[in-house]
């Protein structure tokens, strides 16, 4: 097959004309683009240095409530996306911000979310009426269709990362959303039951999950640090990844949630890894340490709570000066669930 469609004539111009009142066209002016050879996106690669971007979150802050706002966020917007509330084709990506004694009031939809704690400490999110509280580098889950606020009772500002399915999901055309009636939802368990319930190891004798994401919804920072501070020690780098490891549904093995893998890595200091390329685009936060990642011939210069996108089948390669733990999340569950995610190691 040519990667050039055939060559056009006045008939057949006046062929594809007659066609189109139709709602017909024909194929092979357009197979070339339908079948690349390889994934082509339009994404590309950004980063958004927290240093540059907290300063226009803190002005939002002045200008809108979270009440009024329902949600005080900054979408990262991919830049080859403008207006689109996307960081890649399948997942949306936004920084929010609640300040000392406000709360984001209750709601529920379709779409799933991933919290990332970036910055502040205690501020709480309530998932089907049980809170957690909050630190940075904590990954917090809310599942699809369950309710969920946020509060902040310190006396900090609190800021995380969101990331959504939101573009996948509008592209499914399955998108519901409820509103709460209580600004806050009223508690039906303790803070901490499900990460105590189901996230020791130990699982209630006859529980069956009832739903696609993990009973888990808040992964501390400090228990997923201290696994990879112990299985340094064994220095089994991945050439690539350094130590990476995926974040796990307890109950089932597979990833946390049906719709968003995340993952979390530690490239130790002077880690200088090799090219890789997969077909998920993912999004990147550092929360401890300092390197640069090259994203095909672009270098992006890294630090805490610094925000990247990789685009899907984008040949990357991380380095790392100080030892450094990177947050990431892709639609790569989804892609395997489909049988459609690769990867290749090794210079593009
Ligand atoms: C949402 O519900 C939250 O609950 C954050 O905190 C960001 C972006 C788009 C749609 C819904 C939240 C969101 C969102």
């Amino acid at each position: 097959m040519d990667d050039t469609p055939p060559k056009r004539s006045a008939e057949r111009t006046a062929f594809y004309d007659e066609l189109a009142p139709h709602h017909m066209a024909p194929l092979w002016e357009v197979l070339h683009a339908l079948l690349t050879r390889e994934p082509q996106t339009p994404c590309v690669a950004a980063i958004w240095h927290y240093d540059e971007v907290r300063p226009y979150l803190m002005r939002s802050g002045a200008l809108i409530t979270a009440k009024e706002a329902e949600r005080r966020v900054l979408i990262l917007e991919n830049p080859a996306l403008k207006g689109k509330a996307a960081v890649t084709h399948t997942l949306y990506a936004g920084l929010q911000l609640i300040l000392p004694g406000e709360v984001a009031p209750a709601h529920r939809h379709s779409q799933s979310a991933l919290r990332f704690v970036l910055e502040g400490e205690g501020a709480y999110t309530a998932v089907d009426g049980e809170r957690t509280y909050m630190s940075p580098g904590d990954f917090i889950i809310t599942p699809s269709w369950t309710w969920h606020d946020h509060g902040n009772d310190s006396d900090k500002p609190m800021v995380w990362l969101d990331g959504l399915d939101i573009p996948l999901v509008s592209f499914l055309d399955a998108g519901f959303m409820e509103p709460g009636n209580a600004e806050t939802q009223m508690a039906a368990r303790a803070a901490g039951d499900s990460l105590a319930r189901y996230g020791s190891g130990l699982l209630p004798v006859d529980w069956q999950p009832t739903g696609r994401t993990s009973p888990v919804f808040n992964y501390p920072y400090a228990r997923t640090r201290e696994a990879l501070e112990q299985m340094k020690r064994s220095q089994e780098w991945d050439p690539c990844h350094g130590l990476k490891v995926r974040y796990v549904n307890p109950a089932t093995g597979d990833y946390a949630m049906p719709t968003m893998a995340t993952f979390m890595q530690l490239l130790p200091a002077g880690f200088a890894g090799a090219p890789y390329r997969a077909t998920d685009g993912t999004v990147y936060v550092c929360i401890e340490g300092r390197g640069e990642t090259r994203i095909g011939d672009q270098r992006f210069a890294w630090g805490p709570r610094d925000v990247f996108v990789v685009p899907s089948w984008a040949s990357h390669a991380h380095r790392a000066a100080a030892d450094s733990v990177l947050f990431s999340f892709s639609d790569r569950v989804v892609q395997e669930k489909l049988g459609l995610w690769r990867e290749a190691r090794g210079a593009a």
